[in-house]
């Protein structure tokens, strides 16, 4: 390993583990359902042991999102390190109620928790809900449920930094002026939803006054749709300046689509993405900066959270603590959330010093 890629490693290392103060918004509401009896009544033992042989069930977006892959292979891979057992199950689309059948099935299973990345804050409430009476714990990471309805929610980091830096990314590349649109996965995606809320609230303060956002569009994460959404702003916007996309897979697709057409170099892009999908568009200068976490950090906190759940170390109230193995001690913050880190920029000095 280069020192050069020592540093970059260790500084995501760093940045990874880095405790910060992070805030969920309001979006994510449902109507109000009692817990289930067992949580109310549950105290925290922060000694107890984990417990082997733990069955935990990831359940992401969607199977075929590269960085869902990513995020839950490593939980997967952790829960080895406590002697559990882990596997992922999902649909194959992000819409709404792709996720309901899997958490009944996964409930039917037996299995101790269940982690989810949300399709839809409130569309998966009841099923876990119903999950949680008999006993599952609930973990949601990377999009969370409705609170009422998950024991935890393990973010890649602070909300409100995600979606302020997402901003002023963009702002920095084309001198605080001109049209900008967001590219978003689906229109009910709690996190993206969470962002766009602070990326509006960031575009409110004086110094973004001339710059407008013109539309957020949807790609639904979908690689194709995410094609041709581009391709549809690109062309119902001419004065377009700018584009975040704030979903890897949406980021992608607009790099692929603006580098083989006459906006490269004219429209800027930047959004959320993996070093791995968005090296060539780098390299080939489509892109300048964009951002994201270590989605495998992300995987293995969220299975030592359900881990630390269903041992009884911790109830999911605020100020609790655990052991995250590697990533060492986490504490839990307000509405059950725990932050892994803050987001971290990539540019062409540091993306090859990242494989994922
Ligand atoms: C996509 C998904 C995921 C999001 C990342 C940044 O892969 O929408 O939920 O966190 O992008």
């Amino acid at each position: 390993m280069t020192p050069m890629r020592l540093t970059a490693v260790a500084t995501l290392l760093v940045l990874g583990v880095a405790a910060c103060g992070g805030t969920t918004r309001s979006s994510v509401t449902a109507a109000p359902q009692e817990a289930p009896a067992s949580s109310a009544a549950a105290s925290a033992n922060p000694d107890a042991p984990l417990k082997e042989g733990i069955k935990l069930a990831f359940l992401p977006k969607q199977i075929n999102n590269p960085y869902e892959v990513i995020v839950d292979k490593a939980g997967i891979e952790a829960a080895e390190e406590f002697k559990g057992e882990a596997k992922e199950v999902g649909p194959s689309d992000a819409s709404a109620s792709s996720q309901i059948s899997y958490i009944n099935t996964l409930t039917q299973q037996g299995h101790d928790a269940i982690l989810i990345a949300a399709n839809d804050a409130n569309a998966v409430c009841g099923p876990l809900q119903q999950a949680r009476a008999k006993g599952v714990k609930i973990v949601s990471y990377d999009s969370d449920a409705a609170p009422q309805c998950r024991d935890l929610f393990i973010n890649q980091a602070s909300s409100e930094e995600v979606g302020r830096s997402q901003v002023q990314l963009l702002a920095e590349m084309i001198d605080h002026k001109g049209e900008i649109a967001i590219l978003s996965a689906t229109a009910n995606a709690t996190n993206q939803n969470t962002w766009i809320e602070f990326m509006k609230e960031e575009l409110a303060k004086p110094e973004y006054k001339d710059m407008k956002l013109v539309k957020v569009a949807y790609g639904d994460d979908d690689d194709q749709k995410s094609f041709t959404e581009t391709q549809g702003l690109l062309q119902a916007y001419p004065d377009l300046k700018g584009i975040i996309s704030p979903t890897t897979v949406g980021v992608s697709a607009a790099a692929r689509y603006i580098s083989g057409s006459k906006y490269k170099g004219k429209v800027v892009l930047t959004g959320l993405g993996t070093p791995n999908q968005m090296r060539q568009y780098v390299k080939d200068k489509t892109v300048e900066k964009f951002a994201l976490w270590n989605p495998k950090d992300l995987g293995y906190l969220a299975s030592y959270a359900a881990a630390a759940l269903v041992s009884g170390q911790i109830t999911g109230a605020e100020g609790e603590t655990f052991k995250a193995g590697k990533l060492g001690e986490r504490t839990i913050g307000e509405n059950g959330e725990v932050i892994l880190g803050p987001p971290f920029t990539f540019d062409a000095s540091n993306i090859d010093q990242f494989d994922f």
